[in-house]
């Protein structure tokens, strides 16, 4: 399986909740190594050119504001298929609907206060990582 990189955002909810060292655990555990982070705050306008693809559906005021509403921590986690081993970890957008001991189960309260973002291809992870990161900041372990 391929070495590949990809972005995780632990979301203002998750943050809140003291949640970090969870996400970050279940990460670790499973292959995949923390590579570069960022704590920020986004505006809303700078989540609104992060979730650009989104633009035009109904939920996208909503989830721009949600994701500006409190700081975030940006990283990207490298390991063999971290693309989709990720989106495992994370479970289904909508809680209700993400398997049970996912990341989402156990800690997102809605299909909006979600937890975590991650990439949803090898594409995007590097649209996204670059939108976050320069190469600069990324310690590989490969
Ligand atoms: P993902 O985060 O699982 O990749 P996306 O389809 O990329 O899901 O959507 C981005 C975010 O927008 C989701 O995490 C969720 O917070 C929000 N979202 C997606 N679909 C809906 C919806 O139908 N209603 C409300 N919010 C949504």
């Amino acid at each position: 399986m391929p070495v590949q990189r990809t972005l995780s955002i632990i979301k203002p909810d998750a943050v809140g909740k003291n949640v970090i060292g969870d996400i970050i655990r279940r990460f670790e555990e499973n292959g995949l190594s923390v590579i570069g982070t960022r704590m920020t705050h986004l505006s809303a306008a700078e989540a609104g050119r992060f979730y650009a693809v989104h633009e035009g559906r109904p939920f996208y005021n909503d989830l721009c504001a949600f994701m500006s509403s409190g700081p975030i921590l940006a990283m990207v986690l490298e390991g063999q298929n971290a693309v989709v081993l990720n989106r495992q970890l994370m479970g289904a957008t909508n809680p209700k609907e993400a398997e049970p001991g996912t990341i989402r189960a156990d800690h997102a309260d809605s299909i909006d206060a979600n937890a975590v973002h991650g990439s949803d291809s090898e594409e995007n992870a590097a649209i996204e990582i670059a939108f976050f990161f320069s190469d600069l900041d990324l310690q590989s372990r490969g």
